[in-house]
């Protein structure tokens, strides 16, 4: 028994563990913090913020310590006449904003305050011939946007509205050689790129398109030495990829390729043990973004204490489920 108790504190020490309750307070900080540098450089980004710390907040069982009334009016301050949400009030609208937005609104189950008429109709109309999806009006074409509305449209039970055909083919002429995808045809295989494609592919029941082991080889060499994983080959290890990487992973049904252990441990090494928060990379400066996906990522691996989330929707699975299996 001693021995046995001997094994599992080395093991602990090895690893660290979770410091849950300080990145509670961490979030919860940034939220109301409105002076610091940070809330500065992402004032323009604040609806995504809301997602990932709201999120993140709930993967960690806490999000009942938020004031729900004043953050959906807030959230529907954003909404802009054309139907899309801007990233603050005031804001020019843009698909990015109404993922979030529609993401958060369903954390809190509170879809129904959203006219979906207008909602779906602002991202029909960012549909371009080819099947491609446009940022907002100024026409920016990548990937990143077809998931986005496929996203959106299966949240509000209206993939109907668009031509999901064309979008899916679309997303096809972006896949490479190596397996990966690119943010446009022939644009570069990213770790971001292809989670947005995956799972544009996996949320219209297309993923028979995927070369699952030519791509699952690809994604499994992003894991580096320390047991973190990049974005790309040659690049350094990052937090965020325990996102990107791993839910892609999941999807396509090859997680066992890589070291989960190894990958726990990287994140936790990531931690901010005193303040709470989780960097990029061991040692660097803590930010909401990468908090939610480390967060995340250990709710991909199973950690113990976490809710678990839905890799293609990027939502806590219980939220996934009473949208489509409660109405
Ligand atoms: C609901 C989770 C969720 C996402 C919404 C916005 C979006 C859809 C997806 C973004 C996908 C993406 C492109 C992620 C990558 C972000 C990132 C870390 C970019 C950094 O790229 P580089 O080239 O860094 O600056 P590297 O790591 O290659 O050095
Ligand atoms: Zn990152």
């Amino acid at each position: 028994k001693i021995k046995e108790k001997l094994e599992e504190d080395k093991f602990t020490r090895k690893m660290g563990e979770l410091v849950t309750e300080k990145h509670v307070q961490y979030i919860l900080s940034v939220e109301k913090r409105k002076d610091n540098f940070e809330s500065v450089v992402m004032e323009h980004l604040r609806m995504n913020g809301a997602y990932w710390g709201l999120t993140a907040l709930d993967l960690l069982g806490k999000l009942d310590t938020v004031d729900v009334d004043e953050i959906v009016s807030w959230i529907m301050s954003c909404q802009h006449e054309s139907g899309g949400f801007g990233g603050n009030v005031g804001h020019d609208p843009h698909i990015l904003y109404t993922l979030s937005a529609v993401q958060v609104l369903a954390l809190f189950d509170k879809l129904d305050v959203l006219d979906v008429d207008k909602v779906t109709n602002y991202i029909f109309s960012l549909q371009n011939e080819d099947g491609s999806f446009s940022g907002d009006i100024w026409g920016e074409i990548d990937t990143r946007f077809s998931y986005i509305a496929i996203c959106c449209l299966s949240i509000l039970h209206h993939l109907d509205k668009i031509y999901v055909e064309k979008a899916v083919k679309y997303i096809i002429s972006c896949k490479n050689m190596d397996g990966g995808f690119g943010c446009t045809p022939g644009g570069e295989s990213h770790a971001g790129q292809i989670f947005c494609c995956v799972g544009a592919l996996a949320l219209t029941g297309s993923l028979d398109l995927v070369d699952k082991d030519l791509l699952g080889w690809w994604l499994c060499e992003r894991q580096v030495k320390s047991g973190g994983l990049n974005g790309r080959p040659e690049k350094l290890p990052d937090v965020c990829y325990s996102w990107w990487v791993l839910s892609s992973l999941i999807m396509i049904d090859r997680v066992h390729w890589i070291s989960k252990e190894k990958l726990i441990k990287f994140i936790l090494d990531c931690q901010d043990t005193e303040n709470g928060g989780i960097s990029d990379r061991p040692d660097d400066a803590v930010d909401v973004f990468h908090t939610y996906f480390g967060v995340a990522g250990l709710s991909l691996l199973e950690y113990p204490g976490l809710k678990p989330i839905d890799p293609a929707y990027a939502l806590p699975v219980d939220v996934v489920n009473r949208i489509f299996f409660t109405k």
